[in-house]
């Protein structure tokens, strides 16, 4: 009887380590491959957000740091950023109703100063489009209008300078620093368009 009870109780413990060695990597691998589900949409400061739960947290931690530290950037990605939504990849659809910036994790959860300060960064691409759209009615916007090397440059310093406002740490405003605006060209052919879209971590 005893006998008895010690085996059924090592095959009890036994059935159980394999179970949970085989149920935890299963469960683990399910929330690497789907990602959290989307939250209903959010807002904030009139600006709507669309991802996952932590990318909503995030980008809310991000806007109102921008609203607090530096209200005149804030004020302009109010008006020019309508819309941000996580993504594989960071770009600025600034011809898009509403203006939409879409961001990719490396972006959004590199830290929260950072994000800050790529929102007024591709705001200020978004708003050189509508300015020229506003100037030229009824004309294409041609790309050189709001964006290559020389408005990169400016975006850039316009980062830089909100970077500070924010209290982004030095590391940050270092790397920007190093920037001169071919950043986005990265198969080096001289451009800055969809295949370079396509290449990029963040
Ligand atoms: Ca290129
Ligand atoms: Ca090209």
């Amino acid at each position: 009887m005893n006998l008895m009870k010690s085996r059924f109780s090592i095959l009890f413990w036994f059935g159980l380590a394999v179970c949970m060695g085989i149920v935890m990597p299963a469960i683990h691998a399910r929330q690497t491959l789907h990602p959290m589900p989307p939250s209903p949409p959010s807002h904030y400061g009139g600006i709507e957000i669309r991802g996952d739960a932590k990318f909503v947290i995030q980008t809310r931690a991000a806007l109102i740091l921008l609203d607090q530290k530096a209200p005149a950037a804030f004020e302009k990605i109010q008006t020019y950023v309508g819309m941000i939504e996580q993504g594989e990849h960071s770009g600025m659809w600034a011809w898009e109703t509403p203006p939409r910036y879409e961001v990719g994790d490396a972006t959004a959860f590199f830290s929260v100063t950072w994000y800050a300060s790529t929102i007024a960064h591709d705001a200020t691409h978004s708003e050189l489009y509508a300015q020229y759209q506003a100037a030229h009615p009824n004309q294409p916007v041609p790309e050189d209008a709001y964006g290559g090397v020389e408005v990169e440059r400016f975006c850039i310093g316009y980062q830089l300078d909100v970077s500070k406002q924010i209290g982004a740490p030095q590391s940050e405003m270092d790397y920007l620093s190093t920037l001169d605006g071919t950043h986005c060209d990265l198969d080096h052919d001289g451009d800055c368009d969809w295949d370079d879209y396509q290449n990029r971590n963040w």
